[in-house]
């Protein structure tokens, strides 16, 4: 199979994380960007999103597209380790916590905090890192508070697992780690324990190891703001 998106989209990454920890096989073309489509990325996915996976890498016109999707059928291709817990209740919240992630953290953190830094400077300008500060306080609001009310002092989002729920927060909260930003400790202290324990997964570690890397090459210089 093949799974086709740019590395530093979270989405991409939570596929990738997947697949890591259930140690799945796969081709990986970083080529479709946001800031770039290939030739005939959409006959893969109308929807021209990112991450897609084509099971047949010489059948474009079966894929399955969405990182939802593409993770829930590694769950099926790959049911060990699980990642989506067995308890219906379990179950529910880490669907639910994947779907706030994947939507509004998603949102925030990529228009408000990730654009104005990483677009500005692909484009050849300078980082917006005032837009990007005040895009953060948007994120600390509602959402960071919501999220550290639900882990808690629980290791993790859904369950006693490690699940689907905290790889889709996690990934999406690595976007405020690429360019500078991160959860501050004294406003989150769960949140931030939370995501110091995913990264310390080896297969987010990975990945966060190639992100570093595909920042680095492409020349960038980010400034960090929140440690
Ligand atoms: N719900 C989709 C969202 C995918 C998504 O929005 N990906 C972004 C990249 S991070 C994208 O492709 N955006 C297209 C664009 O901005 O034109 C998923 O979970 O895969």
């Amino acid at each position: 199979m093949k799974l086709l998106g740019a590395p530093l989209s979270p989405f991409v990454r939570k596929a990738v994380i997947v697949a890591a920890e259930k140690n799945l096989d796969y081709e990986y073309d970083p080529r479709p960007s946001p800031l770039g489509w290939t030739e005939d990325f959409e006959k893969i996915n109308p929807l021209k999103r990112i991450p897609a996976l084509l099971p047949d890498p010489d059948n474009i016109t079966y894929a399955i597209n969405d990182s939802s999707a593409i993770c829930a059928y590694f769950e099926k291709l790959q049911p060990e380790p699980a990642l989506y817990p067995s308890d219906a209740e379990a179950y529910g919240r880490a669907l639910w916590l994947e779907e706030a992630a994947d939507t509004d953290l998603a949102n925030k953190i990529g228009m408000l905090v990730f654009r104005p830094v990483f677009f500005n400077l692909a484009a050849g300008k300078a980082a917006d890192i005032d837009g990007a500060k005040d895009g953060f306080e948007k994120l600390s609001e509602l959402l960071l508070p919501y999220l550290e009310s639900q882990i808690g002092d629980a290791d993790w989002f859904a369950g006693d697992m490690f699940s689907i729920a905290d790889i889709a927060v996690a990934s999406q909260l690595m976007n405020l780690n690429m360019v500078g930003f991160a959860v501050p400790e004294d406003r989150f202290p769960n949140l931030r324990a939370h995501y110091e324990r995913c990264i310390e997964r080896p297969s987010i570690a990975a990945c966060i190891e190639g992100n570093e890397k595909f920042i680095s090459k492409s020349g960038f210089k980010i400034e960090r703001v929140i440690s």
